[in-house]
């Protein structure tokens, strides 16, 4: 058996994508849609507390295209709690006005493919900071999950630990030419859901994303190994840009 890679967990994750039902939000009245919003803000308002007490982490963009119209991505603690902030959610007047689309549940991670030795990891600061960040404010965010291929030819579960680290540091390379331009969180979703990795990307630029993306298929753990789901991507809300992709 090849030795698996070690990693270190931090907060759990949930991607909630949503549509909106336009035509109930048009039929609905003045005064309905204004409770409606009040709770959408008050939950807005409530996250970024839970992320100012550093006890979690909210993102809230809209999706460009027709998989969905808007994502909230919860990074918490527990699964108890993203459990109970969706039912929460689900249970608000606002919430009757959207479709769930699709969700992704998984962990913040990190590998030991290019880790230093020494010390725990877990008093690292930070280490920390990467497995419980804050998740960062770009304009625009993209989302996609993804597996390593177990084909027999190509099988990354076979391969040994030298192969792989090399592979990594090969990725990591050209990871590091994005940096300060993307920002990457990497998730761990074995035994979560229903692929291996959800890989959610932050840039100011979106243009990033597909150079990103694109010279990484190039490289062998990519070109060989990746196999990908669907992409998301979309825009930065904060509160009064909710409001504007809302008005009636
Ligand atoms: O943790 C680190 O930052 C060190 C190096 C590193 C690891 C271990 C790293 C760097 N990644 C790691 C692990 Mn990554 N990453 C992806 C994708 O579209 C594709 O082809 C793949 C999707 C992107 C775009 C990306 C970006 N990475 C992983 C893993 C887990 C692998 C495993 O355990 O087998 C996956 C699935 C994955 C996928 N990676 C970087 C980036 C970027 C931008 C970096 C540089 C980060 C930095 O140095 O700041």
């Amino acid at each position: 058996m090849s030795e698996a890679a070690l990693t270190l967990e931090g907060w759990y994750s949930l991607h909630d994508f949503r549509a909106m039902d336009w035509n109930g939000w048009r039929r609905a009245s003045e005064d309905e849609r204004a409770a409606a919003l009040d709770e959408l803000y008050t939950f807005l308002q409530q996250w970024s507390t839970t992320e100012a007490d550093r006890q979690g982490s909210t993102a809230v963009y809209s999706i460009v295209g027709q998989k969905a119209d808007f994502v909230f991505m919860h990074l918490r603690e527990t699964l108890e709690e993203l459990n109970d902030m969706e039912n929460a959610f689900n249970k608000t007047l606002f919430a009757q006005f959207t479709i769930p689309v699709y969700s992704y549940v998984s962990v913040v991670e990190l590998s030991n493919y290019l880790a230093g030795s020494g010390g725990d990891p877990y008093e690292n600061p930070e280490i920390m900071a990467r497995l419980k960040p804050a998740l960062p404010k770009a304009n625009h965010i993209c989302f996609y999950p993804m597996n390593k291929k177990r084909d027999l030819q190509d099988n990354w579960y076979m391969l040994s630990m030298d192969e792989r680290k090399a592979m990594m540091r090969s990725h990591g390379m050209i990871g590091r030419q994005y940096a300060g331009k993307v920002k990457q969180i990497i998730c761990g979703s074995v035994g979560l859901d229903d692929w291996e990795w959800g890989v959610t990307l932050f840039a100011d630029d979106a243009l990033q994303f597909k150079k990103l993306v694109y010279e990484m298929r190039f490289d062998e753990v990519s070109a060989r190994f990746g196999e990908f789901g669907s992409f998301y991507v979309g825009n930065l809300l904060d509160a009064d840009k909710f409001q504007a992709m809302l008005a009636i």
